[in-house]
């Protein structure tokens, strides 16, 4: 139930429709934004500035001080939670994250936990929300746990994530306990978000569209059921946005069965379609292609009256289909913020 107090955004993640729709960018915080540069050269490196939690405040407000949005989201990374749970994690410098030893077996219980790397982020979530204008919502969030073993098994990003898809066939006992792990730290982790001061969290799953039916059924919607019914149980009135991206025409069953509040739609969904399929009331979020960003003027204006005019009721934050790009003129964020803010 929303209360007067909620701000615009966490109003709609409980159901209320708002004109104009809040917003807020996944990776809104990021190397497209000077100032984010020079942070990262001073601190020296991604991680350092994730572990550091003043640096990491003063990332995850940079874009809210520029563009005025109505969510922010902690600065962080979805592979905090491996590392936690023992996995040594770098990130080169232009290098996507690297994760040792690889768990190609799928075998974590040599690996010696670091609950320590989560309490780091805790103090980044407090000081943020300390900081922020009551009409801002703060977010939390995590990877789910397929994409996150995606990462642990291959060791780094990978194409197709065959290396995790293939041990979840060869050997679904020790890939399931594997998931299993991951869901008990996630639940702990987005649970000490939400007592450091998360309003709401959003649970991503990049690599959801690469499993077929049956595999996503299993690996996709039981494991985010799981954390979905362990989060309800401690904190029942903090909204979930679950992401699954590229699950195409399987976001209906998403939808139903994983319990979420609110789903996050990528660039690829029609938007006429998902308002459609999807349960009358439920809150989306989405989902502007980054590249119509990338490109602005009518381009942009069309895309955005688009998404707008498909979701005119039903309770809508406006973001986009995934993250926003390196290349991604300031400006043009900018004049996203402006069409948003004029009546449809
Ligand atoms: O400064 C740099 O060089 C690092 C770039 C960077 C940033 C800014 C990475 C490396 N992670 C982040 C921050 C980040 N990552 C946030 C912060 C909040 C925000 O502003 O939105 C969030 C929510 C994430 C989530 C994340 N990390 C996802 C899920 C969303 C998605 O993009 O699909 C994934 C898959 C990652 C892994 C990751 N971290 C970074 C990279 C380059 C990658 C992708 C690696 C790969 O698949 O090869």
């Amino acid at each position: 139930m929303t209360i007067a107090s909620d701000p615009p955004l966490l109003a709609v993640l409980k159901g209320e429709h708002r004109d104009p729709p809040p917003v807020w960018l996944m990776r809104q915080a990021g190397r497209y934004l000077p100032e984010y540069r020079a942070l990262r050269a001073e601190k020296g490196g991604f991680l350092e500035l994730v572990y550091d939690s003043d640096a990491a405040c003063e990332v995850t407000l940079q874009p809210l001080r520029r563009f005025g949005m109505d969510g922010a989201i902690l600065f962080s990374d979805i592979l905090i939670v491996p590392h936690a749970m023992g996995q040594n994690l770098t990130f080169g410098v232009g290098e996507g994250p690297h994760l040792s030893p690889a768990l190609s077996d799928g075998d974590f219980s040599h690996l010696t936990p670091e609950p320590g790397h989560l309490a780091k982020i805790y103090e980044t979530v407090t000081k943020v929300r300390a900081a922020l204008d009551p009409k801002v919502t703060m977010l939390g969030f995590a990877g789910s746990p397929w994409t996150i073993a995606t990462y642990m098994v291959a060791g780094q990003g990978s194409k197709d994530q065959s290396e995790a898809r293939r041990l979840a066939y060869r050997d679904p006992q020790a890939f399931q306990a594997l998931i299993d792990r991951i869901v008990t730290v996630t639940v702990d982790y987005l649970s000490g978000q939400i007592n450091a001061g998360a309003q709401a969290v959003q649970l991503f799953d990049s690599w959801a569209g690469s499993l077929s039916p049956a595999q996503f059924e299993r690996w996709v919607i039981a494991p985010t059921a799981d954390i979905v019914s362990r989060l309800m149980q401690l904190h029942g009135d903090v909204p979930i946005i679950g992401f699954p991206k590229g699950a195409g025409a399987k976001l209906a069953a998403y939808a139903a069965e994983t319990g979420v509040d609110a789903v996050g739609l990528d660039e690829t969904i029609d938007p006429v379609w998902a308002d459609m399929m999807l349960p009358v009331g439920m809150p989306v979020q989405g989902n502007l292609d980054p590249l119509a960003l990338i490109a602005g003027g009518d381009a942009l204006k069309t895309a955005v009256t688009r998404i707008r005019a498909a979701f005119d009721s039903r309770p809508h934050i406006f973001n986009l289909g995934h993250g926003i790009v390196l290349d991604t003129p300031v400006d043009h964020v900018e004049e996203l913020l402006d069409l948003l803010h004029k009546p449809l």
